[in-house]
């Protein structure tokens, strides 16, 4: 193997502990690996050469444990912490595996149940900042429906809204140094999950009492899952300063929720959004959520954790073939050719302009008639991606 593909810490790859932990149960079967403790996973990770490890409050710290407990397995983690030089970038809070949310959480219909999920993330917030985190994450995977004659949508968004702009006063008044990341996912586990996608995240944040503090975690397999194109989403996310974080995995399109390896399934698409990512220079963690299949064992956790990093290191180069490519250089400059002759025009509005505008002549036909060479563009990046050039 290469050492050029080998994960290094400035390359900033992280995996939540319920990615290379999960045991493969799923809505057929039951587990098929027994469970790892967060320390065992801490030194899994560390093994395969990741940089950071994510959790869910209960990924560490079990929903009925006693302080004295929890005390014991924080100092457990940070030891496995310390031992390894793995870093926590980001944390979030379990708001969807016990029944207590079977009909959402800062959305439910009860206000009990919004009170005590508030409660919840609070502590989750402290435990994610004791240990380091400065992301946190919210995906709510129960804020939703299977029938909407359950809840009012609108009320559903003020709720979303009462609740972030409570968690963000908790923050400033902790004085954390802590940003939020919105996670969208169309559907599953509910039939319908509000705020359905990463533009849908984006509008709302602007809604927000601190939208400078909250920004989104998109992922690669919610917008498939939606039938959407997750470069556009990362790039308007990036554009408007908003990318915060990112849940890198694959999905095939119209299927159930995959979370396949990275780059497994879409290449092109893995392709074009490792080049967006390292072009701009998006300097947040690579994340990692995604499952090994449910064949494998634990050297197939590791296979796949170390396969996540690698396709995107591989990509990277690829990326940077592209970009210097002699003849995809010329094409580009070809496509992005300008005469010049319409620069009177461009820029901001005035008066004159438009009525100079309204006046000019355009030979439509030839301009019609003119090919953009897309397709010769197109083949030089598959031939590159499938390593003839
Ligand atoms: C999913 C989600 C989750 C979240 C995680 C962190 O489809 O289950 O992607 O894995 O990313 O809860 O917020
Ligand atoms: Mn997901
Ligand atoms: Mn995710």
């Amino acid at each position: 193997m290469s050492d050029r593909y080998q994960p290094k810490p400035e390359h900033k790859f992280s995996f939540g502990l319920w990615t290379v932990g999960s045991v493969g149960r799923d809505p057929f079967g039951e587990p098929v690996r027994e469970r790892l403790s967060p320390v065992d996973l801490v030194y899994l990770l560390a093994e395969v050469g990741a940089w950071g490890v994510n959790f869910h409050d209960n990924d560490l710290v079990p929903i009925d444990a006693t302080p004295a407990e929890r005390d014991r397995i924080v100092a457990d983690f940070k030891k496995a912490l310390r031992d390894t030089g793995l870093v926590v970038p980001m944390a979030t809070t379990n708001l969807f595996s016990d029944p207590v949310f079977k009909d959402g959480a800062f959305t439910s219909n009860d206000p009990r149940v919004r009170a005590y999920a508030l409660q919840k993330t609070m502590r989750a917030i402290d435990l994610g900042v004791e240990l380091g985190a400065k992301i946190y994450v919210f995906w709510g995977g129960r804020e939703g429906v299977e029938t909407d004659a359950a809840k009012n949508p609108v009320e559903a968004l003020k709720r979303m809204r009462e609740a972030l702009n409570f968690l963000c006063e908790y923050v400033i008044d902790q004085g954390y140094d802590l940003k939020f990341a919105l996670e969208a996912k169309p559907n599953e586990p509910r039939g319908d999950i509000y705020l359905a996608t990463t533009g849908h995240m984006l509008a709302f944040i602007e809604t927000l009492d601190h939208p400078e503090m909250v920004g989104v975690n998109p992922e690669v397999a919610h917008e498939h899952m939606a039938g959407l194109n997750f470069l556009h989403a990362i790039a308007q996310a990036w554009e408007a300063g908003k990318l915060f974080h990112i849940d890198l995995n694959d999905q095939a399109f119209g299927r159930y929720d995959q979370d396949f390896r990275f780059g497994s399934w879409n290449l092109k698409s893995a392709f074009f959004l490792v080049k967006f990512l390292e072009d701009v220079g998006y300097e947040g963690p690579r994340h990692f959520d995604a499952h090994a299949y449910r064949t494998e064992d634990y050297e197939g956790v590791k296979e796949f954790a170390r396969g996540c990093m690698r396709t995107y290191l591989i990509l990277k180069e690829k990326a940077e073939q592209w970009n210097s490519d002699p003849e995809i250089r010329a094409l580009l400059e070809e496509i992005n050719a300008d005469d010049g002759s319409t620069d009177m025009f461009k820029g901001r509005y005035t008066p004159e302009k438009a009525a100079a505008l309204k006046m000019a002549s355009f030979d439509r036909v030839a301009l019609g008639k003119r090919g953009l060479a897309y397709e010769r563009l197109d083949q030089l990046t598959i031939e590159i991606l499938l390593g003839v050039r």
